[in-house]
Order: C-alpha cells, then sequence, then structure tokens
C-alpha cells in the first residue's frame, strides 16, 4: 500500500549507503583487532574454493598478484548490489529489509566461526550489522520526513525514534527539524547524508584493505626464525653463470620479486615455535617433527627454479631461489613407507594439498622441507615457517607452503587440490625458454658493429637445459650462447646475437632443448590440465 515510486529510490539508495557504511566499519573494526575477519576477506575466502578453475587461474592471469584485492573489489560491489534489492524491498517492507540486512550481514561471521577463525572472527561482522542498521533506519526517516509532512508516517524503526525528541544524535536532530519544512531542504539533507556515508564506506573499505596489505609485506619481512648454519652450502655461483645483458631476468629472483601463487586470500600466520609436521598414512611409523627438532638436523642448501603449471608461454610464473631445508627423503625414510604406497599428499594448514609421486621424493633429487629462502626464514607469503620446494615438478603438485602434513598414500587413494579441479594428478615441468630482451614492441638500434642482442632464460629442472635456439622472421635456427649450468635443477640464461638485420618490424622465436634432447614443442596448448606448450616469440623494430 505504500509502495509509491517516490519512495523507492531513496530506500533503494539507502540500502547500498548502509551496505558501504557495514563493509567499511567492519573492515576498520577487523584492522583494530588486527584480526583478518573483514566480512569481504571471509567470503572470498569461504568463495575460492568454489570458483571454477578457470576463473581462478584466470584472475591470476590478469591480475596478477593483485588478484586478491580484485576479489575483494568484486565482493563489495556485488554485496552493494545485494544492499540495494534490500533497499528496494525496503520501499515496500521495512521490517523485512531490515531483517535482511541483518541477516545477510551476519553470513560472514557465520562463515568464519564455522571455518574455525573463532569468535574474533565475528566481531568485524557484527559491528558493521550495527552501524550498517543504524544507517539504514536513519536514511529511511530522512527520506520519509516530505511524506511524513504530508501525514503519512510509516515503519517501525522510524516512528518508535521519533519519539524521542531529546536526542543529541545530529542525523535524529535534523530528522526532526525536516518533519516541518517543505520536500526540497529534506531531499538535500538525504542526498547529503547518503553520499558523505558512502565516501565514508568506501574509505574506509581502503583504508582497511591498505592497511592489510602492509601489515602483509611487514609480517612477510619480519618473521622470527632464525636460521642455522647450512651442513651443506650451495656451491658458490660460478663468474659464468650471469650473462651481461640489460634487461635479462637475475640469475636467483629476490624474495620480493619471487612470483606468488596460492589460494588463501589470508596467508597463514603460523608460529614457528608451535609448527610441527606430522608423516602418516602407508607408513610403518609415524613421525612427528617440531621446528626445534628441524633446526637441529643437518640442513642442505640448493638452488631450484620453481615454476606455476599456470605459467603462460613467455609468463614470468617463474623464479629462482637458494632454499635452505632438510632433504624429504630422510624424513620418509625414517616414517617407512609401505608396500603400495606411490604418492605423498602434503597437506598445508590452510587446506590446500599437493600430491607429489612417492619415488620423486625419495630419489637423490634435492625435494626439501624448507625453511629458507635466499638467506632468510621463509617470507610469510612463501610458507613461513616451512614449505616444500621439489625440483622437476610445478608447484601445484609439490611445492605446498605453509606444510603441516604429509600423508604417504596412492594416487588411487586421494586426490589434490587442483586434481579435483581439473589439473593433471602429476605435474612434471615441460622443457620452456622466454625472450627479455628485447622488450616487447621495442625499437633496437644496432650497435656500432650492426648487432642486435636477444636473450632470455631457460628452464627443464632437474634434466638441465642442452641447448637453446633462436629464429629471426621463423628462418633458420642459431645456436644461443648459454650461462655456465648452475645446477640441472636450475634455469640459465641465454643470449644470441644477429648481424645484418633490415630497418623494420622482425620476429624473434626462441626454443630450447633439454639435457636429454627433448625439443620444446611448437604445438600451442592452453595451460589447462598440464601446462602451456608453444614457443614464445616476439615483434621488435630495427630503426
Ligand atoms: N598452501 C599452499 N601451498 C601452495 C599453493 C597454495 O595455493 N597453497 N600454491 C602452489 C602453487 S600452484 C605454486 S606454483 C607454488 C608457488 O609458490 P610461491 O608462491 O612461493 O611462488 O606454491 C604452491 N604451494
Ligand atoms: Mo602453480
Amino acid at each position: 500500500m505504500m509502495a509509491s515510486t517516490p519512495r523507492t529510490w531513496p530506500s533503494v539508495i539507502a540500502g547500498i549507503v548502509a551496505t558501504l557504511i557495514y563493509f567499511g566499519a567492519a573492515e576498520l573494526i577487523a584492522l583494530s583487532l588486527a584480526a583478518a575477519s573483514a566480512p569481504a576477506l571471509l567470503i572470498g575466502q569461504a568463495l575460492i574454493p568454489l570458483l571454477p578453475t578457470v576463473l581462478i587461474k584466470s584472475a591470476i592471469a590478469v591480475f596478477g598478484t593483485h588478484d586478491k584485492l580484485a576479489l575483494v573489489i568484486t565482493i563489495v560491489a556485488g554485496g552493494t548490489g545485494l544492499g540495494a534489492i534490500i533497499g528496494w524491498i525496503g520501499a515496500r517492507r521495512r521490517g523485512l529489509a531490515l531483517a535482511l540486512l541483518i541477516g545477510f550481514g551476519l553470513l560472514p561471521a557465520v562463515v568464519g566461526f564455522s571455518s574455525g577463525a573463532g569468535l574474533l572472527a565475528t566481531v568485524p561482522s557484527l559491528g558493521g550489522v550495527a552501524a550498517g542498521a543504524v544507517v539504514f533506519a536513519v536514511l529511511l526517516r530522512l527520506a520519509d520526513a516530505p511524506a511524513r509532512a504530508g501525514g503519512s508516517p510509516t515503519g517501525t524503526s522510524s516512528a518508535g525514534s521519533s519519539a524521542d525528541h531529546s536526542t543529541a544524535d545530529s542525523a535524529e536532530a535534523g530528522t526532526d527539524k525536516q518533519d516541518q519544512s517543505p520536500a526540497r531542504p529534506g531531499r538535500r539533507a538525504f542526498f547529503g547524508l547518503a553520499a558523505g556515508l558512502s565516501a565514508v564506506g568506501v574509505a574506509a573499505v581502503a583504508a582497511g584493505q591498505s592497511a592489510a596489505t602492509l601489515a602483509r609485506s611487514a609480517a612477510g619481512t619480519v618473521t622470527k626464525l632464525v636460521l642455522p648454519r647450512p651442513a651443506t652450502s650451495a656451491p658458490a655461483i660460478p663468474a659464468g653463470a650471469e650473462l651481461d645483458v640489460s634487461g635479462l631476468t637475475p640469475l636467483v629472483t629476490a624474495n620480493d620479486d619471487f612470483y606468488r601463487i596460492d589460494t588463501a586470500l589470508i596467508p597463514p600466520s603460523i608460529d614457528a615455535e608451535t609448527w610441527q609436521l606430522r608423516i602418516h598414512g602407508l607408513v610403518e611409523h609415524e613421525v612427528t617433527i617440531t621446528m626445534a627438532e628441524l633446526l637441529d638436523l643437518p640442513l642442505e642448501e640448493h638452488y631450484v627454479t620453481l615454476a606455476c603449471v599456470s605459467n603462460e608461454v613467455g609468463g614470468d610464473l617463474v623464479g629462482n631461489a637458494k632454499w635452505l631445508g632438510y632433504p624429504i627423503r630422510e624424513l620418509l625414510a625414517r616414517a617407512k613407507p609401505t608396500a603400495g604406497a606411490d604418492m605423498v599428499l602434503s597437506g598445508s594448514d590452510d587446506g590446500f594439498t599437493a600430491s607429489t609421486p612417492l619415488e620423486v621424493l625419495i630419489d637423490d633429487r634435492a625435494a626439501l622441507l624448507a625453511i629458507g629462502m635466499n638467506g632468510h626464514a621463509l617470507p610469510r607469503d612463501h610458507g613461513y615457517p616451512a614449505r616444500l620446494v621439489v625440483p622437476g615438478l610445478y608447484g601445484y603438485v609439490s611445492a605446498t607452503k605453509w606444510v603441516t602434513d604429509l600423508e604417504v598414500t596412492r594416487f588411487a587413494d586421494k586426490e589434490a587440490y587442483w586434481t579435483t579441479r581439473g589439473w593433471s594428478t602429476h605435474g612434471p615441468v615441460l622443457v620452456a625458454s622466454r625472450i627479455d630482451v628485447p622488450r616487447p614492441g621495442a625499437t633496437v638500434t644496432p650497435k656500432g658493429d650492426d648487432r642486435v642482442v636477444t636473450a632470455g632464460m631457460a628452464w627443464a629442472q632437474h634434466t638441465g637445459i642442452g641447448k637453446v635456439q633462436v629464429s629471426i622472421d621463423n628462418g633458420d635456427w642459431h645456436e644461443a650462447d648459454l650461462s655456465e649450468e648452475l645446477d640441472n635443477d636450475t634455469w640459465r640464461q641465454w643470449r644470441c646475437e644477429f648481424t645484418g638485420l633490415d630497418a623494420g618490424t622482425h620476429t624473434v622465436t626462441v626454443r630450447a632443448i633439454d639435457a636429454e634432447g627433448t625439443v620444446q614443442t611448437s604445438q600451442r596448448r592452453p595451460a589447462i590440465p598440464s601446462a602451456a606448450t608453444g614457443l614464445h616469440d616476439r615483434q621488435f623494430t630495427v630503426s
């Protein structure tokens, strides 16, 4: 009966503003509690496992490491849309709208609490709901003001609070004054307050997100673990292991530049002192190892290049670091896998799992339970305090961060996180190569003696790179110079110079051949289910 059209828009706007205030207030409360439990995060965390793989992987491809922020923005935008609908309902049934606002607002608290985040996870949502509901009611009263002058009061919430004329609250006082005024000032107050509160809400979300990002990067560097000296150090880097070409990727990737892929919106924050790793399943002896025990073991340092299966041809989801850790082989030898076991399902504190072939973990390669990365404790984003690193396998089947559990099992019995989402069970790395120089679309001025330099990276972990070949404009393959090999588990740099190129546009193409003679295929295929293939090429102009 009260569904007059002029009421609908103010009510929709009130719903939108209330939602923004909800997210903003909750974000600030989460921030002040130093709790990673803002509703947008909790919803995102719950959504990620439900999102189709393609969506997650393409979000990663599109947004890079900013995929998390994109998800939060999407959730706030989606939530605001829902707020608009609730507002629309509120124009007709105010009580129902308030109930919906409170119900949806509390949902993240329920999700957070039931996923084990504890009672603290519910506080931001509760506070957000309270602030959102107040804003909703206040705005609706303001919107009512002109109508009420015409003598049609509606809604229990506004009728109830308008009895209190002694309130010092400025918004309420404003409302009461508007009661006697013509429509225009009431509308102006409404829009003014709505716009102001929207700005406050958006600013609060932005502040909360950027503070959380700052706190994360601080947590990423300030990790408490003090690394012991390695019993076996990595070999010194030979002089010829790095080529002198400007624009070429460094041999060792700095921790801050290392690509990062994980499904955790909030990276687990694990205390190294209470961390432990349990090895169980098809074993003769169940083994549990604490950090104190791990630190006492003879640790080894190895350079290993890690790559992501979802790396596109020419992509940069690959990095090389010096890892410090203990061979997984030795830990498994204590547990003694029983006959029939063919896989180790490693699990992390955040629920991620990876299936690694048992044989790869017990052969002589440097498969490590790692605690150090380039001389530092693992950054939080890269698995503090402990993760796995296995040369020769893509990260999704081997490199479990925040690892707490190794279950010795069989491929026939268990499936890992990405395998249940369409990726293959086994993930051996394929021989790959990439062009770094010239930059895409660059205009190159040949050097004095007419030389144009091309350079890049090539990798075939645990087999090693045998050769790299480069062609210009689909002509003959030319053999590139290679940097000296650091280890067959690491990538190598290549450089190839050309003379006599005409002015104009050219295409450079690269392919690698591994140490066993396997030639990188030119066949193009997408990353899912077992890594993209095809050759990387790039256009540049000679001036
Ligand atoms: N706990 C956990 N470990 C994980 C992942 C994850 O999502 N969660 N992602 C894996 C994937 S797909 C890759 S490629 C590597 C990336 O390791 P990085 O982030 O240290 O580069 O970590 C692996 N370990
Ligand atoms: Mo990955």
